[in-house]
């Protein structure tokens, strides 16, 4: 059986629709909010029971209408743990299967294109997101992107699958439907034959354009392209401040620090990590002042060193007020520095994130308690 493949013209975005032909029951892939009546005509059409919505991550070219098709056609949400989605109802691991009716779907972690993508494998066909497109791959130089982790996750990952597996991609800026990973193995122009070096020069060499739509898919897509906020600005606006650039939340905070336009420095102590939980991914340096204490040599070489020119520098604590102390320090060093409110136990978006406290823990998946 093969999946039912959804085109928007306007992003270029594929959305699959899988089913089980017994129950009727329903799964979608990466759906698109402007495609909405679309996709719950076609559910419709086939006269299936919608039971999940899966994001094979959080895209920065348009937005996910998986909100509302959790409203809509009762489904409910799965996407990648490492995504920052937190308004998902599943947070995907590698290996995760998804159920609906006898079919599965099964998770695979494809890091590269962000941090957090996933590929997901159903009977012959494998849906490789932005990981692997048709001839090329999703790039790699903003939202967490890694050249070599995503060389890895195709040579090792999806290359492991058989070559008959059908490839679904997540885009193609050229009309192609599909092709196959013996296909890709042996003529992708970006990776076929390469050298993992070779392959990170070409993906350093792009120099794309940045998605039009990015700012605002990015936090869009993490509260699953639905907002909660009542006066349409709320979580993404900059608090003026003194001293330093400004309060944010933390889902601003975390879109910046997705898009690359910001350096996220947690300023807690080690040993407070290791008790209350990691951000993975985010620049440690432990602010430490005491009465006496004038100066904190190491903090300041750290952040200088952290913080390339260009970027902002957002300031993670606990609680909201070291991280205040330590923006304060970052803006006499010459950075654009914001303090996020609440730290990493609060959240200002608690309510966006439907009650969840610690949104940090939420959005730094996976994360560990010491
Ligand atoms: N021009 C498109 C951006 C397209 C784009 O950057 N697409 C991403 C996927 S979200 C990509 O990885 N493209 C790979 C490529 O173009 O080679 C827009 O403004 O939305
Ligand atoms: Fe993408």
């Amino acid at each position: 059986m093969q999946p039912i493949q959804l085109f928007d013209p306007a992003s270029s975005t594929y959305t699959y629709v899988l089913f089980d032909e017994r129950t009727r029951d329903a799964l979608i892939i990466d759906p698109v909010d402007d495609q909405l009546e679309r996709d719950l005509s076609v559910l419709r059409q086939y006269g299936l029971k919608l039971q999940w919505t899966v994001e094979t991550h959080a895209h920065a070219d348009h937005i996910t209408s998986a909100g509302h098709l959790a409203e809509h056609a009762g489904a409910k949400t799965a996407a990648p743990q490492g995504c920052g989605i937190t308004t998902a109802a599943l947070q995907l691991a590698h290996g995760d299967v998804l159920r609906f009716g006898d079919q599965t779907l099964t998770a695979l972690h494809t890091p590269g294109h962000t941090s957090g993508s996933m590929s997901f494998t159903w009977n012959s066909h494998v849906f490789t997101g932005d990981t692997l497109l048709i001839g090329g791959c999703g790039r790699t130089d903003f939202q967490s992107g890694s050249a070599q982790a995503l060389y890895h996750s195709i040579t090792h990952v999806l290359f492991a699958l058989p070559d008959t597996t059908t490839v679904w991609p997540g885009h193609d800026y050229q009309g192609r439907t599909h092709s196959s990973i013996g296909i890709e193995k042996s003529s992708n122009a970006r990776i076929a034959g390469k050298s993992e070096a070779e392959f990170v020069a070409i993906m350093e060499a792009l120099n794309l354009p940045r998605p039009k739509r990015m700012d605002e898919a990015v936090p869009a897509n993490l509260t699953s392209g639905v907002r909660h906020d009542a006066d349409g600005v709320g979580s993404n606006a900059v608090k003026a401040a003194s001293g330093y650039a400004g309060d944010v939340s933390a889902a601003l905070a975390f879109a910046w620090w997705q898009s690359g336009d910001a350096v996220l420095v947690d300023v807690r102590t080690d040993a407070e990590r290791e008790w209350v939980g990691f951000v993975p991914g985010a620049v440690a340096l432990a602010w430490k002042q005491w009465p006496g204490m004038a100066m904190n040599p190491d903090f300041d070489a750290g952040l200088q060193a952290a913080v390339p020119a260009g970027k902002k520098a957002v300031l993670l604590c606990r609680s909201g007020v070291r991280s205040v102390a330590a923006a304060k320090r970052a803006t006499e060093l010459g950075l654009e520095a914001y303090n996020i409110l609440e730290g990493f136990e609060g959240d200002p978006d608690a309510q966006a994130h439907r009650g969840v406290k610690g949104g940090w823990r939420m959005r730094g998946l996976p994360w560990r308690q010491g």
